[in-house]
């Protein structure tokens, strides 16, 4: 029997590790992706970018044999180090101990790898090759080299990881209406770098923490990387009035800005005024589809199918989790792929839209509520809450990050146990004004258990 062949658009994070588990499945595996290859050419742009690397995302490369050597090159951070207006920064850890954390990973060190990994299992890779259109009748596709030559493969099972913009997509909606939504956050952003400490510290900031400057409508955070820096990020309105991208058109504007918003910041980051002039400003928006498939012929994954705001940092754990689901699917329904994307569709849908709204939610709480004394009684109470029922309440930060419990569920269980708080709280500030005792009844008679955890 001949191996079925599987050709992937995209060899980003998801594509590259979408490649190497279907190829240890057994299949035949062809992945075109536009830029030239990382390994060989660095990556493009050469800025050092980086993303936290969470439970489901790290499940994922254990699935795939290459959690040990991933953590190898990440730094731990342990929690959100907050940075007020005025007054010093406070850690707000993300987990009981160490053993709920997340981790720091740069995206060219973790592509490279992936990519090293799906070859080593047998992929076949093509770099320096866009698609530019596929015949989904005829089962073929066309890809352009950077000259703009063409050619064309024959593809009778197409799988997009092609990213946010996805040209496959785009194909596949011409075809045949894949309900495809956009909507604009309305906010940029602008990646910025803390170089590393010049003295005896090799870290200018605390290593071990995802920081954050909360400014109300806008924040920065810093994230730090394995030689000593950290990648800055700016979010902020796109247009409007003051501060908005609109309203801080150069570098020399971007740094009276800081110098008035992040006093703190402003001096750790030395080249702020050529880096803001030199990068683009980057949209955010969230992607919703109908459809993710066209019968057995073509499916998109990851960004490609569901793109995301980033302010819970789930994207790439998300598509990460997407490629074990399609992987066991693929592999179990013999030669029905149309199956297979059904079903695929069908599990992830709701968890994508879940995850969505949350990532949505977070970047209000980011930037504003964290200093938010309702915010944080509410947060008070429910870790009392976890800590004396904890078959009953659980953090749905927890659930999403250090956990496996779908996305959808964390939703609705965090939904229900928000309302319980607000119940319990009536408004206060002050979560010791509250009879746990009470709360404890109230929640073990409104709330089924939680389900166990698996390990
Ligand atoms: P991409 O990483 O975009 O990869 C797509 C690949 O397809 C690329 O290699 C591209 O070159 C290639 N390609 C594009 N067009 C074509 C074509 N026509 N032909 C062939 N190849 C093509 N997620 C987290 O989990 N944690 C975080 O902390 C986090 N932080 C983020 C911060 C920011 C500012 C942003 C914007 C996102 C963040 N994300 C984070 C989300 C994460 O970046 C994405 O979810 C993830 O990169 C999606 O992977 P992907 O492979 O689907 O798409
Ligand atoms: C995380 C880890 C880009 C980004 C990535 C993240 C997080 C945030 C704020 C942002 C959410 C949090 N968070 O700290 O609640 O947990 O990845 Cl802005």
């Amino acid at each position: 029997m001949t191996r079925q062949s599987i050709t992937l658009i995209g060899g980003g994070l998801v594509g590259a590790l979408m490649a190497q588990l279907l190829a240890r499945r057994g299949f035949a595996v062809e992945v075109f992706e536009k830029r030239p290859d990382p390994r060989r050419f660095g990556f493009l742009g050469g800025r050092s970018i980086n993303l936290a690397l969470a439970e489901r995302g790290l499940q994922a490369l254990r699935s795939a044999g290459l959690a040990e050597d991933v953590l190898q090159q990440t730094v731990m951070m342990r929690g959100r180090m907050v940075h007020p207006r005025e007054g010093a920064p406070s850690l707000q850890r993300y987990g009981v101990d160490d053993s709920e954390v997340i981790w720091s990973v740069s995206r060219a060190a973790l592509n490279k790898l992936l990519l090293e990994a799906a070859e080593a299992a047998g992929v076949t890779l093509h770099f320096g090759q866009s698609l530019v259109s596929a015949d989904l009748d005829r089962q073929r596709v066309v890809l352009a080299d950077e000259h703009g030559t063409q050619r064309h493969h024959e593809a009778s099972m197409l799988i997009g990881a092609d990213g946010a913009g996805s040209a496959l997509r785009a194909a596949m909606d011409a075809y045949a209406p894949l309900g495809i939504r956009v909507e604009s956050l309305g906010h940029g952003y602008k990646e910025l770098e803390i170089p590393p400490g010049s003295g005896a510290e090799r870290f200018a900031i605390e290593p071990h923490a995802l920081h954050i400057w909360p400014r109300g409508r806008y924040m920065c955070i810093a994230l730090p990387n394995t030689e000593g820096s950290f990648t800055v990020t700016l979010f902020l309105p796109a247009h409007g009035p003051h501060p908005s991208f609109d309203t801080l058109p150069d570098g020399a504007a971007a740094e009276a800005f800081l110098h008035e918003d992040f006093p703190d910041l402003l001096p750790q980051i030395p080249r702020l005024a050529e880096d803001y002039d030199s990068h683009p400003v980057g949209t955010l928006s969230t992607l919703y589809l109908d459809r993710w498939h066209i019968d057995g012929r073509a499916l998109l994954i990851g960004d490609a199918a569901h793109a995301i705001v980033p302010f819970h940092g789930q994207g790439m754990n998300c598509g990460f989790e997407d490629t074990v689901v399609l992987a066991d699917l693929l592999a179990e329904s013999g030669h029905d792929s149309a199956d297979a994307f059904a079903e695929f569709q069908r599990v992830r849908q709701p968890n994508a839209n879940a995850i969505a709204a949350m990532a949505l939610e977070n970047y209000i709480e980011m930037r504003d509520s964290v200093a938010d004394p309702h915010y944080l009684a509410k947060r008070e109470l429910g870790a009392r809450l976890a800590e004396r029922a904890p078959r009953h309440f659980m953090a749905r930060y927890r659930m999403v990050t250090f956990t496996h419990l779908p996305y959808a569920y964390a939703y609705e269980r965090g939904r229900a146990q928000d309302q319980l708080l607000e119940q319990l709280l009536r408004g206060s500030t002050d979560a010791g004004t509250v009879s746990l005792d009470a709360a404890v009844a109230a929640l073990q008679a409104t709330l089924p258990p939680l389900p166990r955890l698996r390990a």
